[in-house]
């Protein structure tokens, strides 16, 4: 029995497609900047996000921990949503890396205000830590992939930048954003001082992601890129699967959506278990199951037992991911698991 694995997006196989592009890639030492394929990859990211370049990273982590590190000076504090990516799930990088001190502020459902950020930016005085940079995330992950309209970051970026601000976009699911906006990518995200977006979780690449800036922000990147020990060579084979990821798979998002879409509302209707489907946007679930007398460790474990792999993200909630992997079908079978689950039946 196929194993349904809603853990992440993250967990998508590269494509026949990806495959083939990947044995056949042309390839060069990427540290001497030689290698066309990664040319290619990030010449194609500038054009898309309407940039002046763009830089191929091991990781979503690598690419917002040098973004952190050149837009700050050791102690000062980055703003950011209280649940974001950047604080909660990078081993406290910020701190260690860039020498730098989250100051996390709350958010309605994972979308922050101007108000809110305002007042985190801390007042001008040589005896206190100074703002350094604003951080936004869209999707925002942990709010179950919640979308920020592309008004109120203009309106985010706007503001900061004249307080003298860097807004850094993680924008690891930017393409989800942009496909539930009905917007494009370079849109959404032209007022950012720098973008970083992964190709490796919705868009099915096995690795990688890209930063996006001006030219001389990207230069910088490259070299906190290769001191973090990102400078990678023959990196044209996993960069040839990136450009199918950039290519081709933004076009199918919108089924993982629908797919997502599908899993909460049967959810919705299973006792003990919260979820209400219109907060279901794009391919993010966070159901809360605390009224099923179950904790997230033993739900999960059950359904492990069933063939169907979900996250426990904190004592009550867990999480599900629909990716490329994941099939209407393969929702379907997961929500009659969860159903014999919750009510009983096994
Ligand atoms: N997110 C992973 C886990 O780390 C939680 C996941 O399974 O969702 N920004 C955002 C918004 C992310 O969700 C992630 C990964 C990253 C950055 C980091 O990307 P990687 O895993 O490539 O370092």
């Amino acid at each position: 029995m196929k194993l349904i694995d809603l853990r992440s997006d993250t967990v998508t196989r590269p494509t026949p497609e990806m495959r083939q592009a990947m044995a056949r890639a042309e390839v060069g030492d990427d540290v001497y900047g030689e290698d066309p394929t990664v040319n290619r990859l990030e010449e194609r990211a500038a054009e898309i996000f309407e940039r002046e370049a763009a830089l191929f990273v091991p990781s979503g982590t690598m690419g917002n921990q040098i973004c952190v590190k050149l837009h700050t000076q050791p102690g000062q504090e980055v703003i950011i949503e209280q649940n974001g990516h950047i604080y909660n799930y990078e081993m406290a990088a910020m701190a260690t890396i860039s020498g730098t001190l989250a100051r996390p502020i709350p958010s309605e459902n994972g979308i922050v205000d101007w108000p809110t950020i305002e007042a985190a930016i801390r007042p001008p005085a040589y005896y206190i830590a100074q703002t350094g940079l604003i951080c936004l995330e869209n999707t925002h992950n942990m709010a179950g992939g919640a979308v920020m309209p592309r008004e109120r970051m203009a309106e985010i970026c706007q503001k900061a930048h004249a307080r003298g601000l860097p807004v850094h976009l993680d924008g690891a699911r930017i393409f989800n954003a942009a496909v539930a906006l009905g917007e494009s990518v370079a849109e959404l995200t032209r007022p950012f001082d720098s973008v970083m977006f992964c190709l490796s979780k919705g868009l099915g690449a096995p690795v990688g992601s890209m930063i996006v800036g001006d030219r001389d922000f990207i230069e910088r990147a490259r070299i906190v890129r290769k001191m973090l020990g990102g400078g990678m060579r023959q990196a044209g084979v996993l960069a040839a699967a990136g450009l199918i990821a950039l290519e081709k798979m933004p076009e199918r998002l919108h089924e993982d959506h629908a797919n997502a879409r599908l899993l909460a509302e049967g959810l919705a209707e299973l006792p003990g278990i919260d979820i209400n489907p219109e907060n279901v946007p794009t391919n993010i679930i966070i159901i809360d199951i605390a009224g099923t007398g179950m904790e997230a460790v033993e739900f999960t474990e059950k359904l492990k037992q069933r063939g169907v792999l979900a996250l426990g993200i904190s004592r009550y909630q867990v999480r599900m991911v629909t990716h490329y992997d994941v099939t209407r079908e393969d929702c379907l079978r997961a929500l009659k698991v969860m159903r014999d689950i919750v009510t009983g039946k096994s």
